[in-house]
């Protein structure tokens, strides 16, 4: 009898999302530009900021950011989005978070898929937002059916694929060979087809209702759309994308630039316009794919989100038409409201923290059965304890809507509005979503618990 050793998920999304970069990386070039951009002003941003290159490196942080990358597609069916939570599941990856996009005009909803626990996201925290298209949104009844027809048609996996999903779920894991295997046969699915396999007429008439629908129903698989490398210094990236041959969207989106980064700030270049080849043979375009970096800070509690959440809105209402400078200036007044402070924000608990023993902390293990020690408070006064920022590994609905619009040329609809619902994504996806922010008030406690459990010995 052969033993087979099974591979760590880690390791098998490590080497997918290395894969899927490189695969990129030839589908489109730009986006090697991209990474060679955020690669050098990550260098340069930690060799003039150390204590960030401390703490990154404490947070365990350093090691992961060249690996770093979000990428996201949208399906068409529930059958496609349940399939895919299994060929996700291979790779350590689970659904995290609820996304309406109706609510901006999109007709889609969405997940996160992401590893979860510590140890999965300090190896690659690699991250795929992933949308299910909201065919009953579409008002027309004859697109709606023709939509249906076409996606009923199409198998967006490979059968190799399928095998290994299978077999990854009845042996527990994929040994190394398999792991190649289930790589290169999962990458079909993320890959661009120049071909359409509908007609111009086809792929007009579901265009003129959302482009988004055109892009989901009119190809053979959800290709990748972007892949997102997350820099240090989103406002130098985003000057220096045009000297790179890119043409970086109006503004940041999302917070402005802080002191203390929270949640994500976030930037694309535009959609390119790609050659595509319709049944019947006749030539045409088509824009979907295109590149985005971001930048990422600590997450909030439910609190610190309702907060920034009303200083979102009430930026936005000021901001609408300004060029990114008076736009970042702008936010940079309204989000006073939010103290640009670690230590205040975690006082105030507007924001998760990740609790650990100093060096000092460190040498006082055990001695400190004292009742007063079980305040975290006072211990960090003390100097036996450090509270991280825990860094946030999801998304923003309102930046993901901008990222939409600004590559779908305004495409919305106001007609979707109103329509989140959570039960009907979760019944198509055949699992529940976890909740992003239990996840984070979780590694926040079980923090505590160590830091206080060790030092009382
Ligand atoms: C997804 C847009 C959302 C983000 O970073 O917020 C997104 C899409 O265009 O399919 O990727
Ligand atoms: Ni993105």
């Amino acid at each position: 009898m052969t033993l087979t050793t099974l591979l760590p998920t880690d390791e098998v999304r490590d080497r997918f999302s290395k894969a899927m970069s490189a695969m990129y990386q030839t589908e489109v070039p730009q986006y090697g530009t991209l990474l060679e951009l955020v690669e050098s002003v990550n260098q340069e941003t930690l060799r003039q900021q150390p204590e960030l290159r401390r703490r990154l490196e404490a947070q365990g942080e350093l090691a992961r950011l060249s690996v770093e990358r979000h990428g996201a597609i949208r399906v068409g069916t529930a059958a496609e989005l349940s399939m895919l939570r299994r060929l996700f599941a291979v790779m350590g990856m689970y659904p995290v978070g609820y996304y309406d996009l109706s609510e901006a005009g999109v007709p889609v909803h969405s997940t996160a898929f992401r590893p979860i626990d510590d140890e999965a996201l300090a190896c690659n925290p690699f991250r795929v937002f992933t949308s299910l298209l909201r065919l009953e949104l579409i008002e027309s009844e004859t697109l709606r059916q023709r939509s249906e027809e076409i996606l009923a048609k199409r198998d967006i996996f490979t059968s190799g694929a399928r095998e290994l999903i299978e077999q990854h779920e009845t042996q527990g894991g994929l040994n190394s060979q398999e792991a190649d295997q289930f790589v290169k046969e999962a990458l079909e699915t993320f890959r661009w087809h120049q071909g359409a396999t509908v007609d111009l007429d086809t792929y007009h008439a579901l265009h003129e209702e959302h482009r988004l629908i055109a892009d989901v129903v009119c190809f053979r698989g959800p290709h990748i759309n972007h892949l997102t490398p997350r820099t240090l210094d989103i406002d130098e990236a985003q000057r220096r994308m045009p000297e790179m041959g890119m043409d970086p969207k109006a503004v940041i989106e999302g917070p402005p630039l802080r002191e203390c980064p929270i949640l994500l700030r976030q930037t694309s270049f535009k959609a390119l316009e790609e050659s595509i080849r319709f049944a019947g043979d006749a030539e045409g375009t088509h824009t979907a794919r295109f590149g985005e970096i971001e930048q990422r800070g600590v997450a909030l509690t439910p609190k610190g989100r309702a907060l920034y959440d009303q200083l979102l809105n009430e930026g936005r209402k000021q901001t609408a038409g300004l060029d990114n400078e008076a736009h970042q200036a702008v936010m940079d007044k309204v989000f006073a409201a939010l103290p640009d402070n670690d230590e205040a924000m975690r006082r105030e608990e507007l924001a998760y923290f990740h609790y650990h023993l100093t060096e000092k902390g460190q040498a006082a293990k055990g001695v400190h059965r004292d009742k007063a020690s079980a305040d975290v408070d006072a211990l960090i006064a003390q100097g036996l304890v450090e509270a991280q920022p825990i860094t946030y590994e999801d998304f923003l609905p309102v930046s993901a809507a901008g990222i939409f619009q600004s590559n779908l040329g305004g495409g919305q609809n106001e007609a979707y509005a109103g329509n989140a619902n959570r039960d009907a994504f979760e019944e198509a996806l055949g699992a529940q979503v976890t909740d992003e922010l239990s996840l984070y008030a979780e590694r926040e406690r079980v923090s505590k618990l160590r830091v206080l459990a060790s030092l009382a010995g």
